[in-house]
């Protein structure tokens, strides 16, 4: 800082100019008076107080690099964050892919269902209808267990017994896979019938694939003390049905034919086109696993079965298999057999008793 005087104050910006440069500041000025005698004959003056600020150091100059060349700034920013919000969501997908999926809310009637079989498809059609209608179950809702009780019974519900009409002869045959119980069921109903009954069975074989097979069949039937035809072809059959037109019941036994085998299929439901008032019962054993049971079903479907009936309910504890089949194909359900034993382990089909069986805890 310095203090100049001078005679006007061009003269004295002039003096600072000179001094302290072009940046110099003016701080302050008073005029003054200065020379004379008692204040006479003085010169007036200006007197100037100025200064210059210490320069600071220059400060390097950093020249921001741009993340990505480009004419526009906005342009420039907008892509750095499409670009780290790219990267955010490939890392979060990661992430997300390592962490399990939630498992779904189950409800108790729902792990009830599955645990016995009941295919987790048709459980949870039964379940949303109930919910649709505005039930809902949780734990303590008994009336939504009593409407799903309800339900399973209504898909078991139809039951069919072979009926016999006095004065006319009923046909009934037996088919499905090798193995499942059609000629033990077929010595246990003509059994029944005959004895408990009173009517008047005739047995007839169409399984002439192995002896064996013809011989437990007409062993059955020598000691239930009843005929026994063995045919080859449908006209065979038909002349059979002729000859024993005085029965009550004829039970027509078949060779157990692989779902997987078209040809035997195709053979199969030409034998039992030849009367199309036969009635057709397939078997299925309940130790079939359900996809297998699925299949057989779809495939005997050729021979138009009216029933099914289920073998070997007594070798499972687990029969929710019947109610899968009865749920997707509505067709009656005739009896279910539950053992080895000639005649006595077979029982027309009980519904309320096969849903407790179905939904035990
Ligand atoms: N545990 C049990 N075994 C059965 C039942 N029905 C039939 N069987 C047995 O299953 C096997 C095959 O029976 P079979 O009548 O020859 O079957 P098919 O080939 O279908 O005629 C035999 O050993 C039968 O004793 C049943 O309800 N329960
Ligand atoms: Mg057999």
């Amino acid at each position: 800082m310095k203090i100049f005087t001078a005679a006007s104050m061009q003269e004295g910006m002039a003096q600072i100019k000179n001094e302290l440069g072009r940046d110099a500041v003016i701080l302050h000025t008073r005029p003054l008076r200065k020379g004379g005698v008692f204040g006479f004959f003085s010169k007036k003056i200006i007197e100037i107080t100025a200064a210059v600020e210490s320069a600071p150091e220059p400060k390097p100059v950093i020249k921001k690099q741009p993340i990505i060349e480009s004419r526009n700034p906005s342009e420039t920013q907008i892509t750095a964050v499409q670009l780290e919000l790219g990267n955010m969501r490939k890392m979060l997908e990661q992430v997300l892919h390592k962490i399990p999926a939630a498992a779904e809310p189950r409800s108790p009637l729902c792990g009830l269902l599955e645990k016995n079989d009941i295919d987790h498809h048709v459980a949870e059609k039964l379940l949303n209808d109930l919910i649709s209608e505005g039930h809902s179950y949780s734990p303590d809702s008994i009336k939504a267990e009593q409407v799903l009780l309800d339900r399973l019974g209504a898909c078991l519900q139809r039951v069919e017994e072979i009926k016999v009409t006095p004065g006319t002869t009923k046909t009934v045959a037996f088919i499905g896979p090798t193995g499942v119980g059609k000629t033990t069921t077929i010595a246990k109903l003509a059994a029944n019938f005959v004895i408990k009954e009173g009517r008047k069975v005739a047995l007839i074989t169409a399984d002439t694939y192995r002896i064996s097979a013809v011989e437990q069949l007409k062993t059955y039937a020598d000691i239930i003390g009843v005929p026994l035809d063995i045919v080859y072809t449908p006209d065979e059959l038909k002349g059979a049905m002729y000859r024993h037109q005085d029965k009550d019941l004829l039970f027509v036994d078949t060779a157990g034919r692989s779902p997987k085998n078209q040809y035997q299929l195709a053979e199969l439901q030409a034998l039992l086109e030849t009367d199309p008032y036969i009635e057709t019962h397939l078997v299925l054993s309940m130790t079939t696993k359900y996809k297998d049971a699925l299949d057989i079903v779809r495939k005997f479907s050729c021979c138009s079965p009216q029933k099914f009936l289920f073998t070997k309910v007594d070798e499972t504890s687990n029969i929710g298999t019947m109610l899968n089949l009865l749920y997707q194909f509505p067709v009656a359900l005739s009896y279910v057999t539950t053992g080895q034993n000639v005649p006595d382990d077979i029982e027309l089909a009980d519904p309320g008793k096969l849903v407790s069986m179905i939904l035990k805890e």
